[in-house]
């Protein structure tokens, strides 16, 4: 994913990409000599809603691994927060992991989820309001890589930060130290950052948890294709791609990609772009790293480590970061 380079905490909120922002970023990614489509745009209603089903799958270790850290740690993270904290989500998605949370969060004052899936945040903040009629909710409909403003009712309480899954991740790690100042600047000197962070780890079990026996995850991909024509009016045929993830070891990333299984020409919006048989579309990135290299990075961002936390097979691990001043 990439950062907008206007990007600053303080900057007036900006709306939801509209379709004009969706178009340009189309026709620059597959206009480009190497094809690319940003990731974020895998989030539409059908796009999260797959996202959730992936997260269950048995190939795909990093929900479970991490929802079992936050069990087992969740007295230790907790301790991390200040007391009548509001707790900003960044890319919230179905809330489950904030759900674990709860339980060892009584004086939280405010949850923010923030997410650029809008349909499925206003869902996950109705049913949250309804079983916990005591937090009150505030979701912000935002792509969090352009500028947003937080609801004015946090203003004067302490802020923390929660960026579970490894979103962290889908970012090259120059944008996610980037992404992570940004984000400090938003929360404020002192605050308190949680974030999951997927570990290195043998190819095999990588590959495997991004190119399930069920296809799942080629049918995430490959609703990028399905959103394009939904919503510019694009005529590719989804099912003349292939679902390719391939573990980039000198880049320490999975990426995926959409590989044309013909010669062809498709249309978006009135623009042709000839693919040659073979050729792909780089939809993601999921950068992976060992404890030691995200501290580094964390720390280029202007964040201190407090703690990390990891399963006992070394699969996931959660960090508490602080900003620091
Ligand atoms: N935090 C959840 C969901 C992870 S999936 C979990 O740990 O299971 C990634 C989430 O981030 C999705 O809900 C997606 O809609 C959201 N997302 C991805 N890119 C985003 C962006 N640029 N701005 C805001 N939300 C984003
Ligand atoms: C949201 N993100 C951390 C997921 C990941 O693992 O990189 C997205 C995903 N892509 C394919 N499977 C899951």
């Amino acid at each position: 994913m990439t950062i907008d380079p206007r990007l600053s905490a303080d900057a007036p909120a900006s709306p939801l990409p509209e379709n004009g922002l969706f178009l340009a970023d189309v026709w620059d990614g597959l206009g480009a000599r190497r094809k690319s489509l940003p990731a974020k745009y895998f989030y539409d209603a059908a796009g999260s809603a797959l996202f959730e089903k992936i997260t269950v799958l048995p190939e795909y270790y990093p929900t479970r691994t991490e929802l079992r850290i936050l069990d087992e740690r969740g007295p230790e993270i907790a301790a991390r927060l200040p007391e009548g904290a509001a707790l900003v989500e960044f890319g919230s998605g179905s809330t489950v992991k904030l759900r674990r949370l709860l339980r060892h969060l009584p004086g939280l004052s405010a949850y923010v989820p923030v997410d650029v899936s809008g349909e499925f945040l206003a869902e996950q903040a109705r049913v949250l309001r309804a079983d916990f009629p005591d937090l009150p909710v505030e979701p912000v409909a935002a792509d969090f890589t352009q500028p947003f403003t937080l609801p004015p009712s946090l203003s004067g309480r302490p802020l923390a930060g929660f960026f579970p899954g490894s979103t962290i991740g889908n970012f090259e790690p120059a944008e996610a130290a980037r992404l992570l100042d940004v984000f400090g600047r938003i929360l404020g000197e002192g605050a308190t950052l949680i974030l999951g962070v997927d570990l290195v780890k043998d190819r095999d079990v990588l590959e495997a948890a991004y190119d399930d026996a069920a296809g799942v995850t080629a049918a995430f991909n490959l609703n990028l294709l399905h959103r394009i024509n939904r919503e510019l009016g694009g005529d590719i045929d989804p099912a003349s791609f292939a679902h390719r993830a391939l573990f980039n070891e000198a880049e320490s990333r999975i990426e995926m990609h959409l590989v044309s299984r013909v010669a062809q020409t498709v249309r978006v919006a009135g623009r042709a772009f000839p693919f040659a048989e073979g050729e792909s579309i780089h939809t993601e990135n999921s950068c992976k790293y060992t404890i030691e290299s995200f501290r580094a990075l964390a720390a280029r961002a202007g964040w201190s480590a407090l703690d990390a936390w990891t399963d006992t097979d070394g699969l996931f691990s959660v960090h508490a970061l602080r900003r620091a001043g």
